[in-house]
């Protein structure tokens, strides 16, 4: 990995948002998060691999220490914020020059669940790829699910949990919508999932990551 990534991504695992950031003691007078996702746009790198290789890198690093008891609460927070900063710089060099006209998905992370760095990193790439994206936000309940499903008919919905705890809610959504029988295709993703646990609540597909879900949405209009 090149250095400007790796020291990006170190960035997004300490919480540096930017230079004036006084944290870590070891990156103190260092360029943070937003200068160094501006430079590796500059020097040519893809938000796609600015995203993979540098960002969602920064925030498995601290998920990692946080698993062996190395990091706590504020780290994550901190570091979800230099997540979110360099997010905000990716999101316009996603679009491309569309219009929402491919339809509508609706997303959400499931109920009990707070967790929605990855939710909007999918919103952003299937927005910037031309589809619609209706999110529901955080802790979203099955009523709200249905009662969006309800007003948008046609959409496809997206389903977003990070706890193993949580991520079982999905069936139940599942259920639910599949009895409306509206044709609604649903599709689940965030790190504890697998495509056999898709199978097994009975949504219509696991995708690890934005882009191969966005293909795979593309391939269902072409
Ligand atoms: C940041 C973070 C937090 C932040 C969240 C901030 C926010 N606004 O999202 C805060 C501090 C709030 C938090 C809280 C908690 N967290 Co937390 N958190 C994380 C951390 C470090 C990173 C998650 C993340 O943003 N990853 C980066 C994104 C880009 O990846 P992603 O979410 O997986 O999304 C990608 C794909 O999965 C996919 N995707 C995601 N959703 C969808 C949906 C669809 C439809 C599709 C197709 C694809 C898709 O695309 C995304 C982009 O590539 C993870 C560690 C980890 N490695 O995951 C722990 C982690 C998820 N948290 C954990 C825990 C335990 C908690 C708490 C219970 C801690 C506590 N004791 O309070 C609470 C729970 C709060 C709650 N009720 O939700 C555990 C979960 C363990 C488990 N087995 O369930 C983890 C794994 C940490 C660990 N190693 O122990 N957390």
């Amino acid at each position: 990995m090149s250095d400007l990534l790796f020291n990006l991504s170190e960035c997004v695992e300490y919480g540096k948002i930017n230079s004036d950031t006084q944290y870590p003691k070891h990156l103190i007078g260092k360029k943070g998060t937003v200068e160094l996702t501006e430079e590796a746009l500059n020097c040519g790198f893809s938000p796609e691999v600015i995203l993979a290789d540098a960002l969602i890198m920064g925030m498995k690093r601290i998920g990692e220490k946080f698993a062996q008891g190395k990091a706590f609460i504020p780290n994550l927070l901190i570091a979800s914020k230099a997540m979110n900063a360099a997010s905000t710089i990716l999101k316009p060099h996603f679009q491309k020059g569309s219009d929402y006209h491919k339809g509508k998905i609706i997303m959400g992370t499931v109920k009990g669940d707070l967790h929605d760095i990855g939710k909007n990193i999918v919103k952003m790439v299937l927005e910037g790829n031309g589809w619609q994206v209706i999110d529901l936000g955080v802790d979203t309940s099955k009523e709200k699910f249905i009662e969006s499903l309800n007003e948008n008919k046609e959409s496809h919905i997206g389903l977003s949990a990070l706890l193993t705890t949580t991520m079982l809610n999905m069936e139940d959504i599942v259920n639910s919508i599949k009895l409306l029988n509206y044709g609604t295709k649903i599709f689940v993703g965030g790190a504890p999932l697998s495509s056999d646990f898709a199978n097994k609540i009975g949504a219509d597909g696991y995708f690890p990551d934005p882009h191969s879900f966005v293909n795979y949405l593309d391939s269902l209009i072409n």
